[in-house]
């Protein structure tokens, strides 16, 4: 099973500035986290990062002809991009949208998701640790889906 963790603009920055929202953990801890529980699952795992709109949909066709999932963090164009929603549905792949925080909980321009109607699943508000909750998720809804 491949699996990707697709992550959008400024995550790049992580645990260098805002760690009351967003932690203490960089996007290499992050990474270095999702490939351990990728191990232990026996699955392979890709994790890129892009602050582009065109990059993340560049990133979702590619993954079409290899990849059975796909964690995204799409960040602030989680609430803007109608074309990461399309290409989300166009790629057809089961797609589990996370949030280090809890948009609900923030300002009122982050509580609407373009994406989350075309994705599996959300899940948000539990920091770093989303990362491995979101791919076991995905995991666990691929192997009941095949
Ligand atoms: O909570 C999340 O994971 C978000 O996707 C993060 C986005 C935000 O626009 C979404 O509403 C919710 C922002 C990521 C910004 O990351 C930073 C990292 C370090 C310092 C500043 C920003």
């Amino acid at each position: 099973m491949q699996l990707l963790v697709l992550n959008g603009p400024n995550l790049n920055l992580l645990g260098e500035r805002e760690p009351t929202i967003y932690g203490s953990a960089s996007l290499a801890d992050i990474e270095a986290a999702c490939r351990a529980l990728a191990d232990e699952l026996g699955t392979d795992l890709r994790f890129e990062q892009s602050n582009h709109e065109g990059g993340l949909v560049d990133a979702l066709h590619a993954a079409r002809s290899d990849t059975d999932g796909v964690v995204l963090n799409a960040g602030a164009y989680t609430h803007t991009s109608i074309a990461l929603r399309d290409a989300i549905a166009a790629t057809a792949l089961p797609t589990v949208e996370l949030h280090l925080s809890n948009t609900h909980a923030r300002e009122a321009f982050r509580h609407g998701s373009m994406i989350a109607a075309v994705c599996i699943g959300v899940i948000q508000g539990f920091g770093a640790a989303g990362y491995p909750l979101a791919l076991r998720a995905l995991h666990t809804h691929l192997q009941n889906n095949p």
